[in-house]
């Protein structure tokens, strides 16, 4: 904590930080520059997810923000969508807030920026680095790197050290990351033992916690697979909107941490309204124009929908969009001849 000893708690720490950690916005997702045909998109679907993420810490509701990578869904965006990316976090830095940022694998480990975008309470790690903050009387090292493919052994060990985290003096130390570890799930699978997966015993005992995005649902780490506690909690807050239908049963959301000198983190998920999203299998052939339609007619009218045609041709293009909602995304699943 610090070195001297007070007759009383210290407010401020005994409070402790208040964290908001977000990440995988995937600005740019069904974004095109000039779309072929018009209907609904789900890239305003991001940036309104995105900035609800945000809103307690534009209320003052936060003391740090990591946001923790794919900002951007692909590399080579148009500069005033990386700008529009960019805007939500630089605005929260303006309030004082020291904001960080973890390039992701989306945008190859590196967020273009433009001058415009850059602020001195907005702390992008385009390499291994820790940066120093103090927030209400606590002094708090945020360590971190951008996503790197083979992270397990001396991949993590590596950049790790070149973050220099051990150079600065500190109440807390935060490692802020863009990466699966041991023991990290998604719909139907679990990482672990692979080579771009961070070996669960590589995490240093001297973090209080690993902010991490990569894994779109939202999940608390506290335990290896082996079964063996973790040196420090590892906090996904999961992605803000789907990005695949893998992902329909997934609540989305946003992570507030409470930290303190000393004391075990406590966290709390906030949940972010999403459109619902559902598969739904039809018969295709003859007069199955008329299936979809009864078969959308059945579901919310701003639903995002995996259609996935079974025995048989599809409706043609124009007899799909004609009997889709105007307020609802669907995505046609078709294989000729095979029976989903
Ligand atoms: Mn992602």
């Amino acid at each position: 904590m610090t070195g001297s000893v007070t007759a009383r708690p210290q407010p401020a720490l005994m409070q402790g930080i208040r964290v908001l950690l977000l990440g995988d916005t995937h600005v740019g997702f069904d974004t095109p520059r000039r779309p072929r045909v018009a209907r609904r998109r789900r890239g305003p679907d991001f940036l309104a997810a995105y900035d609800e993420a945000l809103r307690p810490a534009r209320e003052g509701r936060a003391d740090l923000v990591v946001h923790g990578g794919d900002l951007l869904h692909r590399p080579g965006l148009p500069a005033t969508l990386v700008e529009a990316a960019l805007a939500p976090l630089r605005a929260v830095a303006e309030l004082g807030v020291p904001v960080f940022l973890v390039p992701g694998n989306h945008e190859r480990s590196h967020i273009p920026m433009s001058l415009l975008s850059v602020h001195p309470n907005l702390h992008v790690f385009q390499q291994p680095d820790t940066f120093a903050v103090r927030v209400r009387g606590v002094r708090v090292a945020v360590s971190g790197f951008p996503f790197v493919r083979r992270v397990r052994g001396k991949g993590f060990a590596a950049p790790l050290a070149r973050t220099g985290w051990g150079d600065q003096p500190a109440d807390l130390r935060l490692l802020c990351i863009h990466q699966a570890v041991d023991g990290a799930r998604v719909s139907g699978f679990t990482f672990r033992n692979r080579a771009d997966v961070v070996a669960a015993a590589d995490l240093p005992a001297a973090f209080d916690a690993v902010l991490s995005g990569h894994i779109h649902r939202h999940q608390v780490l506290t335990h290896a697979p082996s079964g063996r506690p973790l040196a420090a909690p590892v906090f996904y807050a999961g992605s803000v909107e789907r990005t695949s239908f893998a992902e329909r049963d997934e609540v989305k959301g946003a992570l507030h941490l409470s930290l303190a000198p000393g004391a075990p983190v406590r966290w709390r998920f906030r949940p972010l309204e999403t459109r619902p999203m559902h598969t739904v299998s039809v018969r295709g052939g003859p007069g199955s124009e008329a299936r979809v339609a009864r078969a959308l007619a059945g579901l919310a009218p701003d639903a995002v929908v995996r259609l996935d045609v079974r025995d048989g041709a599809p409706p043609p293009a124009a007899a799909l969009r004609r009997v889709t909602p105007p307020t609802m995304n669907v995505a046609l699943r078709w294989r000729r001849g095979a029976a989903i």
